[in-house]
C-alpha cells in the first residue's frame, strides 16, 4: 500500500512537471460543405498549441479564417476586412483534409470564424471559436 501511494504521487509529480513544460496542445477537427462548417462553435484552451484539421466535404474551395477579438465582418468580405484576420487556413480544395497549427490568443472570449471566399458568409460559412 505504502509503495503503491509513492508511486502514485511520483506520477503526479511527473505530469505536472510534464504539463509546465510546454503549451497545452488541442486539435480541432473540421468539416465544410458549401452552406457552412459542421459545428456554429468550436472551443479551445487559452493559449494552447492547436492542431486544425479541415475537410472540405463542398464543391468549391473553403477556407478557416479567425478574426481578432471584437473584429467582425459585413459582408461581402473584402480587402476592407484582411487585417481582421488572426490566423487562417485557407485554400483548402475540394474532397482535401489540410492541416496546419496555430497558437490559440490567450485572451479569452469569442472569436469569429469566417470563410472569406467571395458569397461564403452570406452561404452561411460563419461559426465562433470560443477561446477559455
Ligand atoms: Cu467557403
Amino acid at each position: 500500500m505504502k509503495k503503491s501511494f509513492t508511486g502514485m504521487v511520483l506520477v503526479l509529480a511527473l505530469s505536472l512537471i510534464l504539463t509546465a513544460c510546454g503549451p497545452q496542445k488541442a486539435t480541432l477537427n473540421v468539416t465544410a460543405t458549401d452552406k457552412g462548417y459542421d459545428s456554429i462553435s468550436y472551443t479551445v484552451p487559452a493559449g494552447a498549441e492547436v492542431t486544425l484539421n479541415m475537410t472540405n466535404n463542398g464543391a468549391v474551395e473553403h477556407e478557416y479564417a479567425i478574426l481578432k477579438l471584437g473584429q467582425h465582418v459585413t459582408p461581402p468580405f473584402g480587402d476592407k476586412d484582411e487585417d481582421k484576420i488572426f490566423w487562417e487556413l485557407d485554400g483548402v480544395d475540394v474532397g482535401e483534409t489540410k492541416s496546419d497549427t496555430f497558437t490559440a490568443p490567450t485572451e479569452p472570449g469569442e472569436y469569429d470564424v469566417i470563410c472569406g471566399i467571395p458569397g461564403h458568409i452570406e452561404l452561411g460559412m460563419i461559426a465562433k471559436l470560443i477561446v477559455k
